[in-house]
């Protein structure tokens, strides 16, 4: 790796909606900088960035891409992600490995629905922003309106670091607002209009140079941009620079602006968590190491890339890493820089840095290395389902392993797999989302599969507390079979903490209580003198937890119950770990039918972008979808944004509809909420088609 110092090193994420031009704006950093010789395209499948085989099918971005170059003394890091509001989890993981993320909006078109997420994704990310304005190339830009949208949606600390000179095919320049140049004829607006107001807001982060201001005391150049870095750094100041990729103009300028103040990982240090204490990394080699995987791509060639940024310390090519996650520590192999797709060996990454290691099983996207234990990454919990078997007879080893890769690579899709029904269900963020998952395991992993109608995830639960006990005993010539299991059953409501709730005074003989998490199950051991050996008690949970996956009323999973087991029997001879099995699971669905069984739904919540004169008939129609509207703003330009809650049942073919009653002109973005009771007479259509049969044990 070049020699680059922690201060000059720039770690960007270029995000924003589809089709904005972050892509070629990527591949001009590499082309403009001379990193990489060549003339490339995203349009005729010639991207540097894009260069997986599905991106030059589809010409767009699926997955985020890692390039790197030096500009201005600077070493730059860029993670180039897709656009597609259901891609997100690329911009979650690759936001993670940055420090600035440059939210690209493409002129002509205006802010996008995705635009606000990936700009509200970037804040939770706690990285600085900066907002790209790019295609000024293009014809019919109202910039001045462009400009007041931006500071509408996102605050008036949005402010241009500078303005194109020219519009349309005449842009040929922009001018700065900072060093004000004399000649500014043909400036979309007067470049001196914005140079106080933004001082104004590059000085807020420093009162005493403040105060000098008011006095009358501009600070020096020097200064500012110091005071500009450390604004940036602050969230005080968002820049705005103005771009056209095509043309390459502006670009030069976006990367000395992206010199000077994007956060050096020493400006944008993490938080991270030493047992249960927080702890600040500081960029520093002399530190522990802490680094995270905050992406894995599946290389034909290489296999597992796991991608890592360094926040601490120094990572080591071929060392034995701790991990909070593995017991023993890890074994790096080689590690590599990675340009788009290339990778070349180096010898180790110190602060800031992001290398790719090779071929580790125990690394995954999120898992940390190293001595403290870094935040989780919140990935979007997808909910979108659909059953896939293998066409061919024979594939289903195939299917598996390449399904595996997939949901090593993208953290929003999760592949359950259907004890009821022996299916594999995909799930992922929608329709689109699995049909690009598809796709790539026919294309890559040369496997295709047959689909079903995607399923809707429903839970089951209880209402009320009830008691009961089961005694399985078969006695048919041979060994016979012997296990009486007797149990209390508890709704155990979302969010509560199990540790809170399995207390001494709710269940005075408890000895164990054991906690699934995934299920939100809890189950409490309070057996006495042994009315239930304790050698069988593993069969017991067993016996439970196969209840728990394969659901009582209607097959769905059971979540939100607690359970209870303080006595039952056994039998000297007859008594075994299969019977004890039976008994607890038969205990588990008599009880768990006594205690107001219900299903649980999956409320998302949905956030529709729509020309305003539509309003009327999407809030009509979310009513008619069981939808409770919370609330509508401004989404800039006669835009406005619906938010409503919604079960997940009622909108999985949203798309369509949304698409005719606007006439194409309307997005939405989903994300799941919660469980909630599904009403009554939709429950009773579910069960019914769904009802497990009563002679099942
Ligand atoms: N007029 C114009 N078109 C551009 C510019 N940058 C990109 N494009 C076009 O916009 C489309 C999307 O570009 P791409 O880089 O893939 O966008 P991404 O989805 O944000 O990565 C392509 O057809 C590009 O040729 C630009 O500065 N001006
Ligand atoms: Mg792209």
């Amino acid at each position: 790796m070049a020699k680059h110092t922690i201060e000059d090193i720039r770690n960007i994420a270029l995000v924003g909606h589809g089709s904005s031009g972050k892509t070629t704006l990527a591949d001009k950093c590499l082309t403009m900088t001379g990193a990489v010789n060549a003339n490339p395209s995203v349009d005729d499948g010639t991207s540097i960035c894009d260069f997986d085989e599905e991106e030059k099918h589809h010409h767009h971005t699926i997955e985020a891409a890692l390039i790197h170059f030096g500009h201005a003394g600077k070493h730059f890091n860029v993670l180039d992600t897709p656009g597609y509001p259901d891609l997100i989890g690329q911009v979650i993981g690759a936001l993670r490995g940055v420090d600035t993320a440059c939210i690209v909006i493409d002129a002509p078109s205006g802010i996008k629905v995705n635009t606000r997420r990936v700009f509200h994704e970037a804040g939770t990310a706690n990285v600085g922003r900066m907002i790209v304005i790019n295609k000024m190339d293009a014809e019919n830009i109202d910039f001045p309106a462009l400009l007041s949208s931006i500071k509408e949606l996102f605050g008036t600390h949005c402010v241009p670091l500078n303005v194109p000179i020219g519009s349309g095919a005449d842009f040929k320049a922009v001018a700065s607002t900072l060093n004000v140049p004399d000649e500014t004829t043909g400036a979309l607006i007067d470049p001196g209009e914005i140079h106080e107001p933004l001082i104004e807001s590059i000085i807020e982060v420093d009162e005493a140079v403040m105060e000098r201001y008011f006095e009358g005391d501009e600070p020096s150049e020097a200064e500012l941009c110091e005071l500009l870095a450390q604004s940036v750094a602050a969230g005080s100041l968002i820049p705005i620079l103005c771009v056209s990729g095509k043309t390459e103009t502006g670009v030069t300028e976006l990367l000395d602006a992206l010199a000077m103040c994007a956060l050096s990982p020493k400006a944008n240090e993490k938080k991270a968590k030493n047992g249960d204490e927080e702890i600040t990394l500081s960029a520093d080699e002399a530190g522990p190491l802490v680094a995270q995987v905050f992406r894995t791509r599946i290389d034909p060639f290489v296999q597992k890339l796991s991608f890592v940024r360094v926040f601490s310390g120094v990572l080591n090519k071929d060392s034995v890493v701790k991990s909070p996650e593995s017991r023993k520590g890890i074994k790096i192999g080689p590690l590599l820089e990675v340009q788009a797709s290339e990778t070349s060996p180096v010898d180790t990454a110190g602060p800031g840095d992001i290398v790719a290691i090779a071929k580790i099983e125990e690394l995954h996207t999120e898992t940390t290395l190293g001595e403290a234990q870094m935040p989780a990454i919140c990935f979007p919990t997808p909910m979108v389902g659909l059953a896939v078997v293998p066409k061919s007879r024979g594939d289903e080893t195939k299917l598996s392993v390449a399904l595996q890769k997939i949901t090593e690579e993208d953290s929003t899709i999760r592949l359950d797999h259907d004890v009821e029904t022996k299916e594999l269900v995909l799930n992922g963020m929608s329709e689109l989302h699995l049909t690009l998952v598809r796709e790539r395991l026919k294309r890559r992993d040369k496997v295709e599969v047959d689909s079903k109608e995607p399923k809707i995830p429903y839970r089951e639960t209880i209402q009320t507390n009830a008691e009961g006990s089961y005694r399985h005993k078969k006695q048919s010539g041979g060994a016979g079979q012997f296990g009486e299991v007797h149990i209390r059953m508890f709704p155990f409501p979302d969010g509560m903490d199990p540790e809170e709730f399995a207390t001494k005074d709710r269940f005075p003989s408890m000895k164990t209580p054991h906690y699934h998490a995934n299920s939100h199950f809890l189950w409490i051991d309070s057996i006495v003198g042994g009315s239930i050996p304790g050698n069988f008690m593993p069969a017991v949970e067993k016996g439970f937890l196969e209840r728990v996956s394969r659901g009582v009323i209607a097959g769905y999973k059971v979540q939100n119950v607690c359970v209870e087991v303080h006595f039952g029997k056994d039998h000297p001879v007859d008594s075994s770990e299969q019977a004890f099995k039976t008994a607890s699971s038969m205990t588990f669905r008599e009880v768990f039918e006594k205690a107001r069984p219900t299903l649980l739904e999956p409320i998302v919540t949905i956030h529709v972008t729509i020309p305003g004169d539509k309003l009327g008939d999407i809030n009509s129609d979310l009513s008619g979808r069981r939808g409770r509207v919370h609330g509508m703003e401004s989404a800039g330009g006669d835009l406005q944004t619906v938010t409503a809650e919604v079960p997940l049942a009622e909108v999985s073919t949203y798309a369509r509809a949304l698409s005719s009653m606007t006439g194409g002109q309307g997005s939405y973005t989903l994300e799941f909420s919660h469980y909630e009771v599904v009403p009554g007479n939709v429950q009773q259509d579910i069960v019914a088609q769904t009802k497990v049969k009563a002679d099942d044990s």
